[in-house]
């Protein structure tokens, strides 16, 4: 398979984030070719970023994803902005683009309500997010479940340029991991995410007595609607142990809560205990990495890597359309 994903250098990379997306960017190195993306130009289109905090987020992300498992050697691991074929491309694909369909996109449409500004780059997100994809080529892409819908416009875009223009870009399928919607602990009726708050995400290298506070104050009781039988605070604690915890482990915490024995803080405590398990690894490695201090290199030759391939792409793209 060919491989494409990105990451938006906005902040924190928090466990949403890391069992929706980069689990499968890790596992995925193995026997595929690989290119991931740190998305700075997608970045932009949040109001909130501020110019050195965008550079310093740019080099954190980086640092975590190495961190999680990215290997430089395997995968290609760039900055969008480096590759300025990104926004080449983006403007030819927006040209076969229907402005219904983006109209359509219900992240925009979330992000724009209750704003007094939009920024023209937010409606233009998904044509971008388009280019990344198809400028390699790529026919998988590993993402979370709030992707699909953009996932699905590429899709349409690759067609229509197509047809346009002769068979070209393979039409790219999702595919999405084990916890494809991971909900915010404070309100498990919105997906985890930044743009809630900190209350709203765990960030994988959090100080372990906030990711502990995050826990324990998780909502769990809010009554349940017909046909449930697990209230959506209570099913996200378990999604996550299941993540983190052996298979006997979470049966047993099944058992109890069917005979209505299951005491939250237990369920809270094992949880904490599992997930910093699994989490330490990657803190420890994150750590040595920082020391290192070679992510700029690394960086700069990823950018090397995916620029050969991304002319390429664009030079058959200028000839097909007849810029050149
Ligand atoms: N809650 C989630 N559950 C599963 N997957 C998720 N992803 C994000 N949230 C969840 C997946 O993470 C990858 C990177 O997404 P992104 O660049 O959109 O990351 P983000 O913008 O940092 O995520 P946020 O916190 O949700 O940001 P805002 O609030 O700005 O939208 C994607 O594959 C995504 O599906």
């Amino acid at each position: 398979m060919r491989i494409f994903s990105g990451i938006q250098p906005t902040g924190v990379l928090h466990l949403g984030n890391y069992f929706g997306a980069i689990k499968q960017w890790v596992e995925l190195q193995e026997g595929n070719f690989c290119v991931y993306c740190i998305v700075d130009y997608h970045a932009l289109t949040n109001e909130n970023t501020v110019p050195h905090e965008l550079r310093t987020n740019v080099k954190e992300l980086a640092l975590d994803l190495l961190a999680c498992g990215i290997d430089p050697e395997r995968s290609i691991l760039f900055v969008q902005s480096a590759v300025p074929e990104h926004t080449e491309l983006c403007w030819i694909l927006g040209c076969v683009t229907s402005f219904g369909d983006l109209a359509r996109m219900t992240q925009f449409k979330e992000k724009a309500r209750g704003q007094e500004f939009v920024n023209g780059g937010l409606f233009y997100y998904p044509v971008l997010q388009a280019a990344d994809i198809l400028l390699y080529l790529a026919d998988h892409v590993p993402v979370g479940e709030d992707q699909l819908q953009h996932l699905e416009l590429t899709r349409r875009i690759a067609r229509r340029f197509n047809w346009r223009f002769g068979e070209f870009f393979p039409e790219p399928e999702p595919i999405l991991g084990k916890a494809p919607r991971l909900m915010s602990l404070a309100d498990p009726m919105r997906k985890m995410s930044k743009s809630y708050g900190p209350e709203h995400y765990i960030g994988l290298m959090e100080p372990e007595e906030e990711i502990w506070r995050k826990i324990r104050t998780a909502v769990t009781d809010m009554g349940l609607t017909p046909g449930q039988t697990m209230s959506p605070g209570v099913a996200n604690l378990f999604t996550l142990l299941e993540l983190v915890a052996p298979a006997d482990v979470v049966e047993e915490f099944r058992r109890l809560h069917t005979e209505g024995k299951l005491l939250y803080k237990d369920l809270k405590e094992t949880l904490f205990r599992y997930l910093m398990a699994a989490m330490r690894p990657l803190r420890e490695r994150r750590r040595e990495l920082e020391a290192k201090g070679q992510i700029e290199e690394i960086l700069a030759a990823g950018a090397e890597r995916a620029r050969k391939i991304a002319k390429g792409v664009i030079k058959e793209v200028r000839a097909r359309v007849g810029l050149d």
